[in-house]
């Protein structure tokens, strides 16, 4: 049985249910060994907390990939999320470089904006250096709001097909191979996933729920990876991790004031399901 491993590049926030402490279980659960590069170590995400704390690891890096090169550590695929520093993009490419595997997939979250506005603590100078790693991803994961930062277009809350067909080819010009562009609602009360792959446009609509949740994107792009490494299409990986995401604000809706994160571990059985269902797609 082909056993996959992947290394996933981002920050742990202590507490916040987001990036490693999602990414971690998810991957794992869909049945993927889950390898970490920690890019700083938060003492809780940055969206709604005050005061937190701030380990920057980014000069961990080259020495941790000098190690994995010394013992001959290969990887299937590196899924990067949210990056400590303008100089640890530069370094993610290096090792991409030196521990890819055969036929090993980037898969990046430019994990950096929502609402429209960039997270605290990013500027221009790291949207111009996301640019660099998104152009070499093989799947790219923004959603609208980074996908305007990459692309300098204007970001808006209400398009048409026209408004995402813009989007995707002046994402496709920084010269990533396929686009999965999250938040896309063409309907009131709806909301889907535009997955562009092998040049081809499809789309994944289901229901909006109301005060959707923080961190949902990292729940995303982490069922994504562990369902398109166990070999689903990346149409059928789409799928199951809006799916899940919506189980997972469900779950969220049943708690009293949790508003930091999803609380996606009730329901992480649903998608270990979903994973292990035969593909029909
Ligand atoms: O969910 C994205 C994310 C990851 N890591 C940190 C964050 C955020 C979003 O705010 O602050 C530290």
């Amino acid at each position: 049985m082909a056993y996959k491993k992947i290394l996933t590049i981002q920050d742990i926030s202590c507490v916040g249910q987001c990036s490693l402490t999602v990414a971690l279980p998810i991957i794992s659960a869909c049945g993927i060994e889950a390898c970490v590069l920690p890019s700083a170590v938060l003492s809780t995400h940055t969206a709604g907390f005050s005061g937190y704390t701030f380990r920057d690891l980014t000069e961990d890096m080259p020495h941790i990939k000098e190690h994995w090169m010394k013992e001959g550590i290969k990887f299937d695929a590196i899924y990067t999320g949210y990056l400590g520093s303008t100089k640890q993009i530069d370094y993610v490419a290096d090792i991409f470089k030196a521990t890819a595997g055969q036929g090993a997939l980037l898969i990046v979250d430019p994990a950096m904006a929502d609402g429209g506005k960039l997270y605290p603590g990013f500027d221009n100078a790291f949207v111009q250096a996301m640019k660099g790693l998104c152009g070499k991803a093989d799947y790219l994961l923004p959603n609208i709001s980074e996908a305007c930062f990459l692309t300098a277009v204007e970001y808006k809350e209400q398009y048409d097909r026209e408004y995402i067909d813009l989007l995707i080819n002046k994402l496709l010009a920084l010269g990533c191979k396929n686009i999965i562009l999250t938040g896309v609602s063409y309907a009131e009360g709806k909301t889907g996933i535009v997955v562009f792959e092998h040049g081809t446009y499809a789309y994944y609509e289901h229901d909006r729920i109301a005060n959707g949740c923080h961190g949902t994107g990292d729940v995303y792009a982490s069922a994504f990876v562990g369902a398109l490494l166990q070999g689903k299409s990346a149409y059928a990986s789409a799928k199951i991790a809006a799916d899940y995401v919506v189980e997972c604000i469900k779950a969220t809706q049943q708690l009293d004031n949790h508003w930091y994160g999803a609380a996606f571990e009730p329901v992480l059985y649903k998608l270990i399901q979903a994973v292990q269902e035969q593909d029909i797609y």
